[in-house]
């Protein structure tokens, strides 16, 4: 039977490394997002390079109905789903509660939390059907510590620090392993959509240090997926080697 990965948001960053290091290790592929033609090209060079299969489900994580939709179109033909990474996400605006945007507010919320929970309902229930799978929840620093001016967004990753415990303990029965990655400082598109496009203040985050890439993400990933039947790496913090926590960092 071929071993399928979901893999959600790998039109760019941390999902879209993850996608190829999955490729390379002979996975079939669902990649969505909701940038279509990001998807073809990424999807054209991974089949060519390594004669997978891949499906591209191009939606949008916070419509209930189009993401239940996408996901229940899932080809039988690409095998068994085996690995579910929850990764589409985003920051939106850097601001004090008093001057936030409620577009934004919203956003997040709807993107980090109620969509991992959209897609997560689905999959689950293919992962029990399948006898078991492995999830991984891409989480935050942000998600265990709290910085000024990151309320909303800090508030999603601990929604989705708090849903990783839920759905290890609900998903207990069923073999299905969860591992929470917490990142720090990824570079990314992650710093250009935080601050709605302003190249010069997304560059200004990473000065003086070496961050990390999406692959270092994805190589963690590629080690967890090596480990025997038994052994699951519940909680990973990856940091940049320049930073301490989401208060600390070290710039040259
Ligand atoms: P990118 O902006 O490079 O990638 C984000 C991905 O999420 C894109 O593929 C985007 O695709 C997808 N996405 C965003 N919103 C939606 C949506 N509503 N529906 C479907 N897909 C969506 O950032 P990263 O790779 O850095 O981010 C990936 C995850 O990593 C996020 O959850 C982020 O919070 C987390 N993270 C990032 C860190 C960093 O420093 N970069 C550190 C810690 C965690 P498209 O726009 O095409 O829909
Ligand atoms: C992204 C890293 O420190 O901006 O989750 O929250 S941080």
């Amino acid at each position: 039977m071929n071993k399928l990965a979901i893999v959600t948001g790998a039109s760019s960053g941390i999902g879209e490394a993850t996608a190829r290091r999955l490729a390379k290790l002979g996975y079939n592929l669902v990649i969505t997002a909701r940038r279509r033609e990001r998807l073809e090209k990424l999807a054209a060079e991974l089949i060519s390079n390594y004669g997978i299969k891949i499906q591209i489900l191009n939606f949008d994580v916070r419509d209930r109905e189009a993401t239940e939709q996408a996901l229940s179109s899932i080809d039988k033909n690409l095998g068994q789903v085996c690995v579910l990474m929850n990764n589409a996400g985003l920051a939106a605006g850097l601001e004090h509660i008093d001057q936030g945007s409620t577009d934004d507010w919203d956003r997040m919320i709807d993107t980090n939390v109620k969509g991992v929970l959209y897609v997560t309902r689905i999959v689950s229930k293919m992962m029990i059907e399948a006898g078991g799978g492995h999830i991984f929840n891409v989480g935050s620093i942000a998600g265990i510590q709290t910085y000024e001016n990151g309320a909303v967004y800090c508030a999603s990753k601990h929604a989705m620090h708090a849903l990783s415990q839920g759905m290890r303990i609900d998903f207990l029965k069923y073999g299905i392993k969860v591992t929470e990655l917490r990142p720090g400082m990824v570079e990314t598109e992650f710093s250009t959509v935080r601050f709605h496009g302003d190249q010069d203040r997304a560059d200004n985050v990473y000065k003086g240090v070496t961050p990390l890439v999406g692959d270092d993400i994805a190589a963690v990933i590629e080690y967890c997926l090596s480990l025997p039947a038994h052994v699951n790496l519940n909680d990973i913090e990856i940091m940049p080697t320049q930073q301490a926590n989401a208060y600390y960092t070290h710039r040259k």
